[in-house]
């Protein structure tokens, strides 16, 4: 792969924030979103592959993303940070309409080309990860996978953890999804993620013309 083809990002700035999806901007730009747990480092991502420091806020306590926040990248296309499932927040009836809102922006959203489900790489196959992804399944929703922290794990413990979790998905999965590993960290996973966008922006672009012919 030509290191130098990735896309720079050249302009991010924060757009909107809003817990309904009828809200969100006009879907007429191609839209990326990051879930996954609470803390397995969305709002860190967004950042490191934005280059901002502070885009997207961050904390070391979970539960902090509590909405859908669009950020638009080269005037072209957004990145979206969700809120983490699996932290209880207090008050159950609060993370159930949390639960609703989510699910909602994701079938709804029709321009979301691509949701990346975010996996903490030291941890062994979560139910809730699992769960979750066999809903996007079912829902049709495309997604693809990024294990965070990779700076955590040394290497050999960081493949095993992943072939491990290849094996898991394969039980339900005919095909492992795409995936990536990052660290938000060191900026590792940042120009696979960066050129795997483009090559979705550059397609879905390819789509559109060919339909307008
Ligand atoms: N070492 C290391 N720490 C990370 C990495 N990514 C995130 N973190 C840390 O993990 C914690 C959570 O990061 P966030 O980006 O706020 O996580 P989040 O998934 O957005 O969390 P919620 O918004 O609460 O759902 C912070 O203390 C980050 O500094 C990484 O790649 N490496
Ligand atoms: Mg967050």
């Amino acid at each position: 792969m030509d290191n130098n083809s990735f896309m720079e990002i050249k302009d991010a700035r924060f757009i909107i924030s809003n817990t309904e999806v009828e809200k969100c901007p006009r879907p007429d730009k191609p839209e990326y979103a990051f879930i996954g747990r609470s803390n397995v480092g969305k709002s860190s991502l967004i950042n490191m592959l934005t280059n901002k420091k502070s885009l997207a806020k961050i904390s070391g306590k979970p539960g902090k993303t509590q909405m859908i926040n669009h950020f638009l990248i080269n005037e072209e296309w957004y990145l979206v940070d969700l809120p983490g499932y699996g932290f209880a927040k207090p008050g159950k009836s609060e993370s159930r309409k949390w639960e609703k809102f989510i699910r909602k922006y994701i079938l709804l959203r029709e321009n979301l080309y691509c949701l990346f489900v975010l996996i903490d790489s030291r941890h062994a196959p979560q139910l809730i990860d699992l769960e979750f992804m066999e809903w996007l399944g079912l829902s049709q929703v495309p997604f693809s996978i990024i294990f965070t922290k990779a700076d955590k794990l040394k290497v050999e413990v960081l493949e095993k953890n992943i072939k491990n979790y290849e094996e898991k998905m394969l039980e339900t999965w005919e095909v492992m999804p795409v995936w990536f590993l990052s660290s938000a960290l060191k900026g590792e996973g940042r120009s696979e993620i960066l050129q795997y966008i483009e090559e979705i922006n550059q397609s879905t672009g390819k789509r559109d013309q060919e339909k307008t012919i």
